[in-house]
């Protein structure tokens, strides 16, 4: 893949945000959520690449923009696209913390076509990275990343989202002496965030959804951590349904990192849509100029870089819902 399509893909997640930002706090997650997709998918056309939609807004007959299976861009090499143009419709809604626009691309037939369902996860950040496994304990899994970290266990940080699912798992990271942040929404940002140590988290648990696993797993081979998924299908119809989009032996078995994304020509943008702990939200400064935080990476050259931008909006009409 063309390494300056690291920029491009910085102005695909800059347009989402700037569409879904001014509705923070309005309550109306379904607009902010349209708001993104459709300028997410006005700007992806401009660029040079023949994309497939992989992960994105559900299948064809239920989403009309960015569904799986839909071809995008403008013509040029086949790529993988995995998108969620707004990861945090309730964030946005509510106007809290960590909303993404993200998006990763990588080479034809590497991502894992994963469908919309439930995924337990585990995520660390480089240091600890081959140290975790799904398949351990929570116990376990907490004191290989303090070893990994030189911490005690007692200064370790899990992350994961705040639901009653995740009693046991909570339980469990209590009885083992270290600290927690639940978070409302957006295990992509939190995933992410154990990859950078001034975040304040070491390690996320827990069970989100499994296209988020695959954005997240994208971001994760750029930063040199580490994911493993578990999809959780509810009933056989779902179970069918993971059988026939990816083509695995055994859907309920552990996913590893090279699972979910294969080689390193995979390349991952993310905007902050409502502050957090990475990425300043959009801010609106005046009658015609916005300002957004991006990060973009690529992970054959494992290059990270934050984008600051300002924008003019009255020069994108079309993006900029007023
Ligand atoms: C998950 C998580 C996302 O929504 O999909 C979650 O991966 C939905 O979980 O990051 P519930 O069904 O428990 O509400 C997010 O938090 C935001 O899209
Ligand atoms: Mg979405
Ligand atoms: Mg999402």
């Amino acid at each position: 893949m063309d390494r300056s399509l690291t920029l491009e893909i910085a102005r695909v997640t800059e347009a989402a945000a700037l569409a879904s930002a001014r509705w923070m706090g309005r309550g109306k997650k379904e607009a902010a959520d349209q708001g993104a997709t459709s300028a997410m998918r006005t700007v992806l056309n401009t660029i040079p690449i023949s994309g497939k939609i992989v992960i994105g807004e559900g299948e064809m007959d239920e989403a009309p923009m960015l569904y799986i299976g839909e071809e995008v861009g403008s013509g040029g090499a086949p790529v993988d696209i995995a998108v969620d143009p707004l990861e945090g419709t309730n964030i946005v809604a509510k106007g809290s913390w960590n909303a993404l626009a993200v998006i990763a691309i990588a080479d034809a037939g590497t991502m894992l076509n994963a469908p919309d369902m439930y995924m337990d996860k585990i995520a660390v950040g480089p240091k600890a990275k081959g140290k975790v496994d799904l398949a351990a304990s929570v116990t376990d899994n907490l004191k290989a990343v303090a070893k990994a970290l030189d911490k005690d266990i007692s200064e370790v940080t899990a992350t994961l989202l705040d639901r009653p699912r995740h009693d046991l798992i909570v339980d469990e990271i209590r009885a083992a002496g270290a600290r927690i942040k639940f978070i409302p929404d957006g295990d992509v940002a939190a995933a992410i965030n154990t990859c950078f140590e001034g975040t304040g988290v070491d390690i996320m648990f827990g069970i989100g959804g499994a296209p988020e696993g695959v954005l997240a797993a994208a971001a994760i081979k750029c930063l040199g951590g580490d994911i493993q998924g578990r999809l959780i299908p509810d009933n056989e119809e779902q179970r069918e349904r993971c059988r026939k989009m990816m083509n695995i032996d055994c859907v309920e078995r552990i996913l590893k990192l090279e699972d979910m994304v294969k080689g390193d020509d995979v390349i991952f943008a993310a905007t902050g849509v409502t502050d957090g702990e990475l990425l300043k939200g959009v801010r609106f400064m005046g009658k015609d100029l916005a300002k957004t935080e991006t990060v973009v990476m690529r992970a054959q050259s494992g290059t990270l870089r934050f984008i600051n931008a300002d924008h003019k909006l009255s020069k994108k009409p079309n993006l900029v819902m007023v």
